[in-house]
């Protein structure tokens, strides 16, 4: 799916900024007919949840309505006019006037609606968003709704981050030839130093498809016609990690010497490859450094900032990080492009967090209900697991950043029933991108001996807590059990193996001679422990710290003010560990392979 553009033949409105606001009100069903006079405006992008001090709107259950007036331009007469809403998160539901124009499901990846029909150039529509914030036994992520004893409904989910509603990104207003580029797909491989760049194009109908390959300076380097082909760069600049280069393919539909339609996608030269217990960026050996994240911040929630954006980047430089993991759905596209040009290595993740019954029931002590059943995850959970992993690579198949797809975090793979559930979406994964390497976070219930799926995929990404879930405050039997289960994992899969999660919850300015959990010392002294063990293993290919920065999390006894395991805090200010970290990551540059940036 492409991103809205600006373009010769393009053109291209926001519609951020505040929108009238209210969540739904059994006084006013169908708040899309008519003006929302709650008085309340919300900003966009952000979560609605924490702009309000009415406790009632931060813990709504159900539909939440943004409406705005927006004005056609007149210009756009012989245009098709398109709404594309970046994420509504979980639901959205899209009304122009009276009409209800379509919805989506799915709170983390964009989607668009045809609404030539239902406007007029030069004139003024009532725009209406509706956005739900359930989550189900079939919704990715997924949850459960139960009732208070006086009658609310409540949300449960099964990941710990806090379920942030809204329009969490951007809103667009954009028109585009009637004629017009619908999709582009580019994959690159490399030939001595020839950059091999096969594209497909779609259209809107039959056309006469151009393409041209653009460098950095904006020189033109190859040329094609055809809607799918092979252009070849010689002496090609690659992308690497920490060395980003970026090429622009133009694609144009032609009609009798003139360009219909202009759409401009970039892409990088670059391949990746598992080979062995080997992760190769470009036929060379990668190690991964850097974080899981969220998206996350104060006021705004998972609302997308630029300015955020800039500064953890910032961070991570500073950190000496090269890679992070988009835990636990997909990011905004601002993010994706800015690490496609910044040199940051991606594994980008849906928003299958929290298939598992056993985590809750068994940290709680309780009975464990199966995870794979008819009345729990079934064949409908699957459905939209799978149409999650379609439109994450639809959205997110041509950035060079992107090297490794995980479809999950922590399943419960250890139970019956996970083979049955995962194997078809691994091979979805694999059809819809035979190129990128899949993987998927493994929760420390599922071991080596009793996982059922790790087969299936390509690299062992774990998430592992020893000494802090696990030998809580003793880090030298902590690290006993983290080199037997590592070793176990290598010697039954020979698969590169990384560190995707590890970390320890730690309070700023809370400090101990001792093995003290919650401290600054506590934190940098488990990250060294683990440190240790990884660098014992030579086919480990990475270390993913467990978290970027605190964030918010529902209320929960093991959270204080949130989940706090960042090495930032949630305003991005360093923990004693981040200072350790700079120290480990930097001088790994010249030890580990493709850590320098
Ligand atoms: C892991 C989850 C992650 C949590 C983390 C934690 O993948 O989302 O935030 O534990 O407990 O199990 O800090």
């Amino acid at each position: 799916m492409l991103k809205p553009q600006m373009s010769p033949t393009r053109e291209l409105i926001s519609l951020d900024g505040l929108w009238a606001f209210d969540i739904e009100r059994d006084s006013r069903p169908q708040a899309w007919t008519g003006t929302l006079d709650s008085g309340l405006e919300a900003a966009v992008p952000a979560s609605y949840n924490d702009l309000f001090v009415d406790s009632a709107i931060r813990d709504h259950v159900g539909w939440a309505w943004y409406q705005r007036k927006v004005c056609v331009p007149r210009r756009w007469t012989s245009d098709r006019i398109f709404l594309r809403v970046d994420a509504a998160t979980h639901e959205g539901r899209v009304y122009v006037n009276d009409s209800f124009v379509g919805q989506h499901i799915g709170g983390y990846t964009p989607f668009e609606m045809d609404i030539t029909d239902l406007v007029a150039p030069g004139e003024e529509f009532r725009l209406t968003i509706g956005v739900n914030n359930e989550l189900t036994n079939i919704t990715i992520p997924p949850g459960s709704i139960t009732v208070a004893q006086d009658g609310r409904r409540q949300q449960k989910y099964l990941h710990d981050f806090y379920n942030y509603a809204g329009l969490s990104r951007s809103v667009w207003l954009y028109s585009a030839p009637q004629q017009r580029v619908e999709d582009i797909t580019v994959v690159t491989d490399i030939e001595g130093t020839t950059g091999v760049v096969t594209y497909d194009v779609q259209a809107s109908a039959p056309s006469t498809v151009r393409v041209r390959a653009l460098d950095a300076s904006g020189t033109q380097v190859a040329e094609a016609e055809g809607a799918a082909g092979t252009l070849r760069i010689e002496a090609a600049n690659l992308w690497k990690p920490g060395a980003a280069y970026l090429y622009n393919l133009v694609a144009e539909i032609v009609d009798n010497g003139e360009v219909i339609d202009s759409y401009t996608q970039t892409f990088g030269v670059r391949t990746v490859e598992v080979r062995g217990a080997e992760f190769l960026i470009n036929g060379e050996p990668f190690y991964f450094t850097g974080f899981g994240k969220h998206e996350d911040s104060p006021v705004r929630g998972k609302g997308h900032d630029d300015a955020y954006l800039v500064h953890d980047f910032q961070l991570l430089e500073w950190v000496g990080a090269n890679s992070f993991r988009t835990s636990h759905y997909p990011y905004a596209e601002e993010v994706m492009d800015f690490a496609d040009r910044h040199g940051i290595v991606v594994i980008d993740e849906t928003a299958a967090v929290g298939l598992n019954l056993a985590v809750q029931g068994g940290l709680a002590g309780g009975a464990t209900t199966p995870t794979f059943s008819p009345e729990t995850f079934n064949d409908d959970t699957q459905a939209a697991h799978a149409q999650a992993i379609r439109e994450l690579i639809a959205r997110d198949k041509n950035h060079p950043s992107v090297v490794m797809w995980c479809i999950a975090n922590e399943p419960s793979s250890n139970e019956e029933g996970a083979r049955e559930y995962f194997a078809p979406l691994v091979e979805l994964t694999r059809t819809l991108d035979p190129t990128r390497p899949v993987t998927y976070a493994v929760v420390m219930f599922a071991t080596f001996k009793n996982d059922r799926i790790a087969d299936l995929f390509d690299v062992m990404c774990l998430n592992r807590y020893y000494g802090w879930y696990v030998a809580t405050g003793d880090l030298a039997t902590a690290e006993t059990y983290l080199k037997g289960e590592l070793q176990g994992w290598v010697d039954k899969f020979g698969k590169p193996i990384m560190m995707a999660e590890y970390g320890a919850d730690t309070l700023p300015g809370l400090h101990s001679v001792w093995d003290m959990p919650w401290t600054e010392e506590y934190q940098a002294d488990y990250l060294d422990m683990n440190h240790r063990v990884f660098d014992s293993i030579p086919s480990f290919v990475g270390e993913q710290v467990w978290n970027f920065a605190d964030f918010q999390t529902s209320n929960g006894i093991h959270r204080v003010d949130g989940n706090r395991k960042g090495v930032f805090t949630r305003d991005r200010k360093p923990k004693s560990a981040a200072h350790a970290l700079r120290t480990r990551w930097r001088g790994l540059e010249n030890q580990k392979p493709g850590t320098s940036n």
